[in-house]
């Protein structure tokens, strides 16, 4: 099977403050799923839908007022808004796609899970459904809340899955030796060892999001990678790349191995 990620920035539109859903591309992900019939457990990012407020009320450091309490109830009614669009594009290309969302099954102390019930991802995919989760507002013992990245439960989702491979979908082709959108001379790199991603992060890291932006995503994947998989970074908004991926073939992307 395969465990894959659909970036925020390819299914929002991330450079506005604006939440804007992009349904056109979102569509074309999920009817690739649906041609390849593969067997996945989708999980996906937050955006604008979740990035913009959490940020105004330093959610990630904690709930400890009203009003962070009240930002944390208006980022849960968007990324909740967020779900429902991307869980409706799945169901309108006939995936049989079941929402399983973090504030309800996850608990995090100080950002490191305590708690997650991977029992009903496991069950739903055994009884024939796409499980679908995503980057979510939480409950954290040591902050009263914070935030479950969609790369997190990525994390855990692997560890329960072992997938044959482990798929982030971004609006880059993969990595680059430097940030291709700032500088032109940037090398891409078709495959990487996690040794070498860490002389990556500290180049790569220009927009930092609450989730701590390229450099957390780095961390977290040398973590999947080290747990044995194999990671392969895709460009979400060209889907048929991930078409060829689900059917076993080569394709552009970054290959991230141990
Ligand atoms: O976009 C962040 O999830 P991510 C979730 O996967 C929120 O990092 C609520 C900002």
């Amino acid at each position: 099977m395969f465990l894959i990620k659909l970036g925020g920035s390819v299914i929002t539109e991330k450079t506005k403050e604006q939440p804007i859903f992009k349904k056109q591309i979102t569509d074309h992900v999920a009817g690739v799923i649906q041609k390849a019939e593969a067997d996945v457990v989708v999980v996906h990012g937050a955006g604008s839908f979740g990035h913009v407020l959490a940020k105004k009320y330093n959610l990630n450091m904690g709930c400890t007022s009203d009003l962070q309490r009240q930002g944390f109830a208006e980022t849960h009614v968007l990324v909740q808004q967020l779900n429902s669009f991307v869980l409706q594009s799945f169901h309108e290309n006939n995936l049989p796609v079941v929402s399983i969302p973090p504030h309800a099954t996850v608990i995090l102390n100080d950002h490191a899970v305590e708690q997650i019930d991977t029992d009903i991802f496991v069950r739903y995919k055994k009884n024939g459904f796409i499980p679908l989760t995503f980057g979510d507002v939480v409950l954290d013992t040591a902050l009263g809340c914070s935030i479950c990245s969609g790369d997190l439960l990525m994390q855990v989702l692997a560890q329960t899955f072992k997938p044959e491979a482990i798929i982030f979908l971004m609006d880059e082709d993969g990595l680059y030796t430097s940030n291709p959108k700032k500088d032109k001379t940037a090398a891409f790199i078709e495959t990487i060892g996690i040794d070498e991603l860490h002389t990556l992060t500290t180049k790569l890291d220009d927009h930092a999001d609450v989730t701590k932006g390229m450099e957390g995503k780095l961390q977290t994947i040398a973590q999947i990678v080290y747990q044995g998989s194999t990671v392969i970074l895709l460009n979400g908004n060209k889907p048929d790349r991930l078409y060829d991926v689900l059917q076993g073939r080569k394709t552009k992307g970054t290959i991230i191995h141990r």
